[in-house]
């Protein structure tokens, strides 16, 4: 079963000239998965948590490409929070952990590139029963 310690920060390329920079992230490459979804979260009001729940089988890197947010994650025995706010740093977060984004700065937006398409069964949006689905696969 995945832990918290399995998440992640990748330093993604970052390519820089007098135009700017430029991050380009590939699956199988950058990533250790295929892409199969990009979604973006943005206009998140102040004080909003978005998340607060696992995925069971879809693996994720989370990108803030503006602003910055904290991600606090829970394999069901141990928690961390991650501040994300660097638009060159990728935090993977693998199948089987809880997860609420956070402390959203104004303007904010959260990049999650996924393994697999949407599909609302691969979610546990109840904490006990995500517990209870860890002490079954342990
Ligand atoms: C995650 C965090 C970081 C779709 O129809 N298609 C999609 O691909 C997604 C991601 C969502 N939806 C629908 C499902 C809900 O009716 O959009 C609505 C809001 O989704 P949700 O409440 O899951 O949003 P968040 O911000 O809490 O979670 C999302 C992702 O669902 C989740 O995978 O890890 O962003």
């Amino acid at each position: 079963m995945p832990t918290i310690d399995d998440c992640k920060i990748i330093n993604l390329p970052k390519i820089s000239n007098r135009k700017g920079n430029i991050t380009p992230v590939e699956g199988f490459h950058t990533v250790p998965f295929d892409i199969a979804r990009v979604y973006y979260l943005y206009d998140v009001p102040g004080g909003s948590t978005r998340g607060g729940h696992a995925h069971k089988e879809l693996k994720q890197l989370l990108i803030s490409v503006m602003g910055a947010f904290d991600n606090i994650l829970d394999d069901g025995h141990k928690r961390k929070t991650v501040r994300l706010d660097r638009a060159y740093y990728g935090l993977y977060v693998p199948r089987m952990i809880w997860r609420e984004l956070e402390n959203f700065s104004s303007g904010g937006i959260c990049l999650v590139l996924a393994s697999l398409p949407y599909d609302e069964s691969d979610y546990h949006r109840d904490y006990d029963e995500f517990l209870e689905s860890i002490k079954k696969q342990a």
